[in-house]
This record gives C-alpha cells, sequence and structure tokens, in this order.
C-alpha cells in the first residue's frame, strides 16, 4: 500500500536553499526506488529574511495555520545580514518550535566512515552519541525586556529570564531515559550548572535523579557544562545520551558536530512527541553567508535529517537504507570541502542517490 506524506519546505536562508534541495532530491529517489511505497508531496514556503525583506515579517501570518496541515517540516537555515539575528531566529524558526511544542530536540553526532575527525581517540574508538535537547523553555523562553533607556547613554538595563518548568524538565529527562533503553550502552549524561544556576537547574538535577529511579537499568551522570564540554574531547567513548538545556546542549552539539568532522554533517529532528503538531527537520548547521551560492556547501546535514524525517513518518527501513547510502558516499571519498574533498554540493547528492540505487538493485532494504 502507498503512503503519501504531504512535507512544508522551508528553505530559509543561505544554504538552506541549496542542501533542503539536495535532500528533496535524494528523497524524491528514495521514493521512486521504494516500490511504491511512499510519495511526497512537497509544499514550499518562501519564508525567511528574503521574504522579510517584502513583507516585513519572517513568515507569512498563517504561516502556522498552513503548517498545521502537514505531516512534517523539511528546513533548512535561517540568519542573513539584512535582519538582526533575534528577529529572524524568533521570527521564524522559534515561531515554529515554541508554538508547535517541539519540545524535543534530538541531535545524533555520528562519525562517518572516510571521514576525518579532530579527535584522536576516533582512530581506535567506536564513537557516537545523542545530544537531547529541551526545545522549549530555558533559556529560549524568551521572557525578559529592556528597560531605562531613556535614562541616557549608557544606562540601559536589560533582565533575560531562564525557565524551568518541572514538567518541561521531567518530558525531555524522561524522554531521554527512554532513547537510551534503545542503545548499545544505555546510559543517560545529565548537563547543567546547578552550582551557580540554583533554582532552575538544581530543580533540573532533581527531576533528573526521581526520573533516574523509574530507570534501574540505565547508567546516570550529572555533569555540569564546563565539565561536560572537556569530557566530549577527552573522553567522548564515555557517551551515549547526554540530554541538557536549550542553550547548553545548542552549544554541546555544534561541539559535538565539529569533533565528528564538520557541522555540515549533522542531522536534528525538532519532535512533538505527542503529535498534536507537526515535527520539523532540519541540519544542524546555520545559512553559512561565506559559502551561500557558491555550489560548495555540505548536503550531508540535511540528507540525514531527512532520514531522520523517515524514522518519524513511520519509515524505519527507508531511513536506515539512507544513512547507509550516506555512509557509503563518505567511505567513497566523494566529500565537500568542509570535509577536506573536492566535490560539490550536487556531486555529493548524486553520489548518495546512485548509493540508493546500488542497495535497491542489490535487494538491500
Ligand atoms: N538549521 C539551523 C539553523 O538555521 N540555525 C540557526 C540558529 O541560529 N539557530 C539557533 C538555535 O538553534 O537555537
Amino acid at each position: 500500500m502507498e503512503q503519501s506524506f504531504r512535507i512544508a519546505v522551508i528553505p530559509g536562508d543561505g544554504i538552506g536553499g541549496e542542501v533542503i534541495a539536495a535532500g528533496q532530491q535524494v528523497l524524491e529517489a528514495l521514493a521512486r526506488g521504494s516500490g511504491g511505497t511512499c510519495r511526497f508531496e512537497w509544499i514550499e514556503y518562501p519564508w525567511g529574511s528574503a521574504y522579510y525583506a517584502g513583507h516585513g515579517v519572517m513568515m507569512d501570518p498563517k504561516g502556522l495555520e498552513l503548517l498545521q496541515d502537514t505531516d512534517a517540516i523539511y528546513f533548512g537555515a535561517v540568519g542573513w545580514e539584512n535582519v538582526p539575528d533575534h528577529t529572524s531566529l524568533w521570527g521564524l524558526r522559534l515561531n515554529i518550535t515554541q508554538n508547535f511544542d517541539q519540545w524535543a530536540n534530538i541531535r545524533p553526532v555520528k562519525f562517518l566512515p572516510g571521514i576525518q575527525s579532530p579527535l584522536r581517540r576516533a582512530d581506535t574508538a567506536d564513537l557516537g552519541w545523542i545530544v537531547v535537547r529541551e526545545n522549549s523553555e530555558g533559556e529560549y523562553a524568551g521572557l525578559g525586556g529592556r528597560n531605562l533607556a531613556g535614562r541616557g547613554p549608557g544606562n540601559e538595563v536589560a533582565v533575560q529570564t531562564a525557565l524551568f518548568t518541572e514538567a518541561g524538565c521531567e518530558r525531555i529527562i524522561r524522554f531521554a531515559f527512554d532513547l537510551a533503553l534503545d542503545r548499545t550502552v544505555p546510559k543517560v549524561s545529565s548537563v547543567t550548572k546547578s552550582n551557580a544556576q540554583q533554582y532552575g537547574m538544581v530543580l533540573w538535577d532533581e527531576v533528573f535523579r526521581r526520573v533516574a529511579a523509574d530507570y534501574p537499568g540505565v547508567e546516570t551522570e550529572s555533569i555540569l557544562v564546563d565539565a561536560m564540554s572537556a569530557k566530549f574531547v577527552l573522553q567522548p567513548e564515555s557517551l551515549s545520551v547526554v540530554v541538557a538545556s536549550n542553550l547548553f546542549a545548542d552549544i554541546l552539539s555544534d561541539l559535538g558536530s565539529a569533533l565528528a568532522g564538520s557541522l555540515g554533517l549533522a542531522a536534528s529532528a525538532n519532535l512533538n512527541p505527542e503529535r498534536r503538531f507537526p515535527s520539523m527537520f532540519e541540519p544542524v548547521h546555520g545559512s553559512a553567508p561565506d559559502i551561500a551560492g557558491r555550489g560548495i556547501s555540505n548536503p550531508v546535514g540535511a540528507i540525514a535529517s531527512g532520514a531522520l524525517m523517515l524514522d518519524h513518518l513511520g519509515l524505519p527501513g527507508e531511513a536506515r537504507r539512507l544513512e547507509q547510502a550516506i555512509e557509503a558516499v563518505t567511505a567513497s571519498g566523494i566529500r565537500t570541502r568542509d570535509v577536506g574533498g573536492s566535490a560539490g554540493t550536487a556531486e555529493v547528492t548524486e553520489a548518495v542517490i546512485a548509493a540508493l540505487r546500488a542497495t535497491a538493485a542489490g535487494g538491500a532494504g
């Protein structure tokens, strides 16, 4: 039986357009080779900083209603010089993640074959972990304000408050434990800075201990963010699932992606696990204005985000086939410049499609 999926596409800014187009080509090829299992209907929205230039807003004011009626959102990147970064981020990406309560952001740190890591450990140890980012509150709650500018230069004050709710902490920590149950090493590392942040992050630590008691088979550790950033570099083999607040996990996942070879490789899923709202899949990297439009951006992060989307749509076999195709391509040496190669976006994309065809021909998946 054929399954048809309505996918909203928001390429956004900079290299977002290039890598999302690459991902769509790959997913279309996968659908064509699926023997009628799946079909995608793409609904593209031109929202982003160019849209802002014409409309004064980052997305259609009715945009959330339009997105609600889809099975998933495939998102590129946000951020361009014509719009202040906080305006573009809150006007588009955060507008969607917050309103659609996409509270779980998973960011796998994958060490792909043929990709050189700056970590010496990567040569001998089998590395790989998942960063679970709390995606709805914490430091990104958007609470605060600016005041007293009227007192003259140098006297303005700003308050930015982080929000930690017991329910918000519990749902993301439980999500991390459930994820750990399916991993070879069932372990969850919780990251805070609760020695300095004595309210919200102490609450997080307490919830972590309480939830951990429900998972006796899962090893745990609770680590301060400064120590965890050192651990990413010095003891990465000890990591399996790392759960942290919105800001800390954002930073740590960038560090993890760089350690795996490049931010261009990293995939992510912004999930509303209850499925009240569509979930959103995007490469971890941003719009990269320095290389936009040159045809050299790495499409792997966007393509791998497509694999996470396939999982979410209930197509795990197709997701694994796509991940295997990516691995075959990185192993073969067809790589973009950020990972030491000379191939362009199109060449890597075509190679992934060819690898998919090869597995279809070989009967795999
Ligand atoms: N594709 C990811 C992206 O566009 N990121 C832009 C950015 O600045 N994100 C901030 C965040 O994820 O908190």
